[in-house]
């Protein structure tokens, strides 16, 4: 039987051990959020203290050191933005400006980026660090820059008129606060944000546990998702375009100029992904795997509300984080399931032909309008990344890249995870290898007989049938 005291007993006991253990869990390592109650750094928590240590805490530990307090983090087709340390305080210095961007060989544009890179270099730091960052303007209108998702002072939140003066041309300014969170998070351009963000002034800005409960990754990669209008033949992308998109990026990179991150068999490998424009939500993919949805924005989730996934949704404005164990070789796509996304330029605006049957049209339309004149698409549109054919400048087929055995008939946000056995470098491994009778191939006629499999009569005959598989 228990009675009423002893129940009120044992449950206080209950909640006695509940507060030491979470007590060792901050000691000990990553706390995770708890957006309902004060932060023991906030203003909030600290009403005895004085108002600038309340609002702009300084860092209790020393500037946290890569290898020692973190694996770095990989920002494929990036760089993370030097810094360095001075009177304990990490200093790095942005510069906004116009960028000639290659989104992958046959097609640049100028854009707007930070040091010569599109999207701006990953700002790299650890929980508790005090970071200085300089934002210098070296672009031909008024910028500021916001830290998207991080806590800090008001008026160190960079939104132009509101919290702070717009930086004009040639201008440089200090911002600097201390880092009391951990996770993936961005920063972009908070001034006329509709045309610097569509022109690409936007980063990561990645922050890592001090000291984190988890097991370290081995590879830590981390994407920037962004889509912009490129129209063929123009230099500039198009930033008053609200809904129709026509290049999809990864780090700002479409397929195959986007570079794969490659994994050794049996690495632990988080994935960041991270969206933060344009106008599109982007449901990420990767195949061969599952993996646990690891961290928000608001940094890790306990373990026990992880969910377990093949796809996450990335919204706009948001990131979201993943682990896994790769632990299955091979060449494996990560890339938006928004079919549209895996596309580039000309994918769009395209008559649908599927179906159609030209007969003697080509002819007729050679013969008295236009001499070079061909129907397409009309099995489909796999056919257009083989046909080598000629584009307007400044513009890409609208799919397809050489892959081992045909033309990849997808572009735009596709990227691959190489996963290889006894490799020494993290360089491109080249194409997988598959281990022999591990890759599906026409099927044997012995095989179709054992299985009673009866192949149905071809549809009569297709006009100009399409030659997708070569071999
Ligand atoms: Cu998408």
């Amino acid at each position: 039987m228990i009675t009423r005291r002893k129940f009120l007993t044992s449950a206080g006991a209950l909640a006695g051990s509940a507060a030491v253990l979470q007590r060792l869990g901050s000691a000990q390592g990553v706390k995770t959020r708890e957006p309902n109650k004060p932060r023991e750094t906030t203003a909030a928590a600290n009403r005895n203290k004085p108002l600038i240590e309340r609002v702009d805490p300084k860092p209790t530990l020393p500037p946290g050191e890569a290898g020692k307090d973190y694996t770095p983090v990989i920002t494929p087709n990036n760089i993370s933005l030097p810094w360095k340390v001075i009177d304990g305080v990490k200093v790095y210095h942005l510069v906004a400006e116009e960028v000639d961007h290659e989104f992958a060989p046959g097609m640049r544009a100028k854009c707007w980026g930070f040091n010569g890179h599109v999207h701006g270099p990953t700002i790299e730091a650890v929980e508790g660090d005090r970071v200085r960052i300089y934002v210098t303007n070296n672009l031909p209108e008024a910028t500021s820059v916001h830290w998207h998702g991080i806590l800090l002072p008001n008026g160190m939140d960079g939104v132009g008129g509101l919290t702070q003066k717009n930086i004009q041309p040639g201008e440089t300014f200090r911002y600097e606060f201390t880092l009391r969170q951990h996770g993936t998070h961005m920063y972009h351009s908070h001034s006329d944000e509709m045309t610097q963000m569509a022109l690409g002034t936007m980063g990561l800005f990645v922050i890592h546990p001090r000291r984190p409960k988890e097991q370290r990754p081995d590879r830590d990669f981390a994407f920037m998702l962004s889509e912009w209008r490129l129209d063929t033949g123009t230099s500039r992308p198009n930033p008053n375009e609200m809904t129709d998109f026509n290049v999809f990026t990864f780090n700002a990179k479409i397929f195959p100029a986007t570079e794969p991150m490659v994994a050794k068999l049996g690495d632990r490998v988080r994935i960041r992904i991270a969206s933060v424009a344009v106008m599109e939500h982007h449901p990420i993919h990767l195949h061969g795997y599952q993996f646990r949805i690891t961290e928000t924005d608001g940094g890790q989730i306990p373990e026990s509300a992880q969910q377990v996934e093949t796809t996450v949704l990335v919204a706009v404005g948001q990131s979201r984080t993943f682990e896994f164990v790769a632990d299955q070789p091979g060449d494996w796509p990560m890339h938006c399931h928004m079919t549209h996304h895996v596309m580039t330029q000309m994918g769009d605006k395209f008559p649908n032909t599927i179906g159609v049957q030209p007969g003697k049209l080509d002819e007729k339309i050679r013969a008295s309008l236009l001499p070079g004149y061909m129907t397409m698409g009309t099995n489909g549109m796999g056919e257009m990344a083989e046909m080598h054919m000629k584009v307007p400048r400044n513009s890409l087929p609208m799919v397809g890249a050489p892959g081992p055995f045909d033309v990849i008939d997808m572009s735009g946000l596709l990227t691959l995870l190489k996963v290889r056995e006894g490799i020494t470098s993290y360089e491109d491994p080249g194409w997988y290898q598959h281990p022999q009778g591990t890759v599906a191939t026409i099927a044997a006629a012995d095989d179709l007989r054992r299985d009673r499999i009866e192949v149905p009569a071809a549809p009569s005959a297709p006009q100009n049938p399409t030659h997708h598989h070569r071999g």
